[in-house]
């Protein structure tokens, strides 16, 4: 189970074998717009076709080359019930191979879909036949496992029904999926970062900052340089290349989630982004979360959650009044943020919340200067002191669900 974080490290392996192909969009590419309403369309199973194309998406008004699955960004919802065998045709109509990748689900190896590792890929032209058990229930997702396809949007959500009654009682409910997209070409963005790597970061310090001392002392800053980075090297690429997206939606074509007031709307949040970790809140709405990564969890009520690449977190609201709220995806280094609503009728918004103060990464953050732990977690643990008292209302959760509060996480370890 990986999934592919548009981390430095891992894009560069990435592009090894690829070249710098596909860069532009060939005649024979079909057309579309982002989503067709409210909600994904859904194909429940058992049998189930995909066909992997490539799309011309409109974001915010702007038109971009896609990779998609049966014309749609996200793909479509795909639902089964535990128990069933699902039986899943993916016909590629790409002219590079194709793969899906079932995140987080429990399948027998040959279907677990990466190339070179567990099967060859499908090949141009060609329709494989993913047959697996599903032994498990929840929120899932998939995606492609071939080239930079999937922060090209071949992604979608998977939900697997329990046998029985859902223990987690609803009334209504919305897929919530949290993407980063860019109208550049992955492989041009990943060409230009190995060129220069703060190309993307339009947030580094200035001298002045410096000689006024907001910021960091000049040994500090000597630390950062000596590493060839920055402190607010947060995420490598940022709102400045990317259009936060939820499902598919940019902030300005502000997909909205329909309820009737005093209804438990079950939200499913799956954070598809290649590279942003969001925090995601609902001003005015309580979010009660209930299951992270498709396990039902303690239920544990927040004002705000931070949601890293490949997670998911379902959450209860219940929204009383006949009025409109917004649904924030703030990127952790607050470059920028989605944007989506809940209201009881098409058409209605509510106000929408300024960027906030963004978190500066201390040395720590990076392991620089950090007494060995005996559990050996090196460079990966976080500094708690690096909360920005900005950030707003510090994040609550409950045991077992990781630590959520708002700031970013440096690991390059697989997240998945
Ligand atoms: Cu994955």
């Amino acid at each position: 189970m990986r999934a592919s974080p548009l981390n430095r490290r891992r894009l560069l392996k990435a592009a090894g074998g690829l070249g710098l192909a596909g860069g532009f969009l060939p005649g024979w590419a079909i057309s579309g717009t982002a989503g067709t309403g409210p909600d994904l369309p859904t194909l429940t199973g058992p049998d189930i076709e995909l066909s992997v194309g490539h799309l011309r998406l409109k974001v915010d008004g702007r038109p971009a080359h896609a990779v998609a699955m049966n014309g749609t960004v996200p793909a479509p919802l795909l639902r089964f019930r535990q128990g069933q065998t699902a039986r899943i045709r993916v016909t590629n109509t790409l002219d590079e191979d194709t793969s899906i990748h079932w995140h987080g689900l429990l399948v027998p190896f040959l279907m677990d879909g990466v190339p070179g590792l567990t099967f060859p890929g499908i090949r141009p032209g060609e329709t494989f036949t993913y047959e697996f058990p599903l032994i498990q229930s929840g929120t899932y997702w998939y995606h492609s496992h071939s080239g930079l396809q999937e922060p090209m949007g071949h992604y979608g959500p998977l939900i697997i029904d329990p046998p029985g009654p859902d223990p987690i009682a609803s009334d209504r409910e919305h897929v919530v999926m949290l993407s980063d997209f860019s109208p550049i070409h992955p492989h041009k963005l990943l060409q230009r970062m190995k060129q220069q790597s703060g190309l993307y970061n339009d947030q580094k310090q200035t001298v002045g900052g410096l000689l006024a001392g907001k910021d960091q002392s000049f040994t500090q800053r000597r630390e950062w340089a000596k590493m060839l980075m920055d402190p607010t090297d947060i995420s490598d690429l940022t709102g400045v290349v990317f259009d936060f997206l939820i499902n598919g939606h940019g902030p300005k074509d502000n997909w909205t989630g329909l309820f009737k007031p005093g209804e438990r709307v079950r939200l499913r949040f799956i954070n598809a982004a290649a590279q942003t970790i969001f925090n995601i809140r609902i001003p005015g709405l309580k979010l009660t979360m209930v299951a992270a990564d498709g396990q039902n969890i303690e239920p544990v009520e927040v004002d705000e959650f931070q949601i890293a690449n490949a997670e998911t977190y379902d959450v209860i609201v219940q929204p009383l009044e006949d009025k409109a709220y917004t649904l924030v995806s703030e990127a952790v280094d607050r470059s920028g943020m989605g944007r989506a609503t809940l209201a009881p009728r098409l058409g209605m918004t509510a106000e929408v919340p300024p960027l906030r103060a963004r978190p500066l990464a201390t040395l720590r953050d990076m392991g620089m200067d950090m007494p060995k732990m005996a559990g050996g977690m090196g460079g990966h643990t976080m500094d708690m002191s690096m909360r920005n008292p900005a950030n707003g209302p510090e994040v609550k959760m409950g045991p077992g669900v990781q630590m959520l509060a708002p700031m970013p996480n440096y690991g390059d370890t697989p997240l998945n």
